[in-house]
């Protein structure tokens, strides 16, 4: 496997907004619900974020961003009947539900895995890059994202010849999506088709199924149903598969906690998936070409230690013929078993050669790592160039950005600084200056 100079798998991270906190928000995420009430550095996660994605750039990669949103939200706390001026609303809310107002604050955009599921033109009928902002509705914090995603996402790939950007499905819990954190793509090169996985916690009708007994399982069998229709994918390069329950009510609220896809190459723990033999099967037979299942077995990394050290959470990349990396979270190092695993693992028969270490423990104290932190969107030389290319991570973008971050971003939030109402004031300050670096036009409620 290589990346051939005319596809390339660009990876779209999202930039951690200036309300970053820790509200402790995601019933079925550990991290988030054990982190609650901590001080978040906005300023720290920003910048942890940009530099993990600068570095892979530096590697050679290419590298997007996304723009974060705008916090708090103010028209869904009108729409809950908090009136006045922003300031009032602020106050009222605080007094009246101060849960309502963290999630209304939430900066949770930044995990761009959750974005959207993105299917590229070889795989599409229409030969076009498909997008489907995920409607998130398992959790009231991050079902008000879609609407402003689609707008971002339609800055960012602006060209309508060659991008097709879908609704969110409907906003039922029977078709709850979360986007490409429950949806890998296996391809040769970048423009070959490939095989897409889509994994399902639990199915949307049918009651007589096996599903969670503690957590939410937040993606349904017929939300990814619908998302390969709309993406118009060939029926013989999809694959169904459910996650494990019992992992689910261990801490693993998306499958991108618990496996990674790449190429030719699928890391998996060996309690990921119910059928898993049937699934790997189908993949194998889908695929053309050689193919590596990569799995780890509980004995060397227990479900526990994967969902503690993100193991899985990790960004699979290709630095030449047959040869990868692994992006880890820095929480790797400081679990033995998931760290004596990693030692070995380039040693193993699989192109995985390499371990590479980023620190974004601002993020990862709310249950998001590398791999949440990024969209990945396969695209061609050509199809790249109909980029928004503000959005392309380059030297000169990364240093305007993080002098951008120090002007407008805390240092600290703690729960109470969500009632300062010159909170708000700021982020609209900072995303206002940011839609003109990225040149996104006007995205936010505030500028429409
Ligand atoms: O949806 N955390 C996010 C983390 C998302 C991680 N994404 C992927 N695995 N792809 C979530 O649970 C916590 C916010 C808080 O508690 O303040 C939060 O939303």
């Amino acid at each position: 496997m290589s990346q051939n100079t005319s596809s390339y798998e660009v990876n779209f991270d999202g930039l951690v907004g200036p309300t970053h906190n820790y509200a402790g928000l995601s019933s079925g995420n550990v991290a988030s619900t054990g982190n609650k009430g901590q001080i978040s550095s906005p300023k720290a996660a920003a910048k942890q974020g940009l530099k993990k994605a600068m570095s892979l750039a530096n590697l050679g990669l290419k590298q997007g961003l996304l723009a974060p949103h705008c916090r708090p939200d103010f028209s869904t706390l009108r729409s809950l009947g908090f009136s006045g001026n922003d300031k009032q609303v602020i106050e009222k809310a605080g007094k009246k539900a101060p849960e309502v107002l963290a999630a209304c604050y939430s900066a949770s955009a930044m995990w761009t895995a959750n974005a959207a599921t993105v299917s590229p033109s070889a795989d599409s009928a229409d030969g076009k890059v498909h997008f489907t902002p995920a409607n998130l509705n398992n959790k009231f914090h991050r079902m008000i994202e879609p609407t402003v995603t689609g707008r971002i996402l339609q800055a960012t790939f602006p060209d309508t010849n060659v991008f097709s950007h879908h609704k969110p499905l409907p906003q039922s819990p029977s078709f709850g999506d979360e986007g490409a954190a429950n949806h890998t793509r296996f391809c040769q090169d970048f423009d070959q088709a490939g095989v897409q996985l889509f994994v399902f916690g639990r199915y949307g009708f049918r009651a007589d199924k096996p599903e969670p007994k503690v957590y939410p399982a937040r993606q349904t069998y017929e939300a990814s149903q619908a998302i390969a229709r709309l993406h118009q994918l060939s029926d013989d390069r999809v694959v169904y598969a459910q996650q494990n329950p019992e992992v689910i009510d261990q801490g693993v609220f998306h499958n991108d906690v618990i496996s990674v896809g790449h190429q030719n190459v699928y890391f998996y723990h060996q309690q990921a998936l119910l059928n898993s033999d049937q699934v790997l099967k189908q993949i194998e037979s889908q695929f053309d070409g050689d193919f590596h299942f990569v799995q780890v077995a509980t004995d060397e990394v227990s479900v526990k230690d994967a969902v503690q050290s993100y193991l899985f959470n990790s960004q699979l990349i290709t630095l030449g013929q047959n040869k990868m990396a692994i992006v880890v979270p820095e929480e790797c190092r400081k679990n033995k078993a998931v760290w004596d695993y990693l030692q070995k693992l380039p040693s193993l028969n699989s192109p995985i050669q390499e371990v590479l270490v980023y620190d974004v423990t601002e993020s990862m104290k709310n249950g998001g790592g590398p791999a949440c932190l990024r969209l990945r969107v396969a695209l061609t030389s050509k199809q790249l160039a109909s980029v928004n290319q503000n959005t392309l991570l380059t030297p000169e973008l990364f240093s305007q950005l993080n002098q951008w971050i120090d002007q407008h971003y805390r240092d600290q939030i703690s729960p109470d600084d969500l009632l300062d109402p010159n909170l708000a004031d700021e982020c609209r300050t900072a995303l206002d200056k940011l839609t003109q670096i990225l040149n996104l036009g006007s995205v936010y409620d505030f500028q429409r």
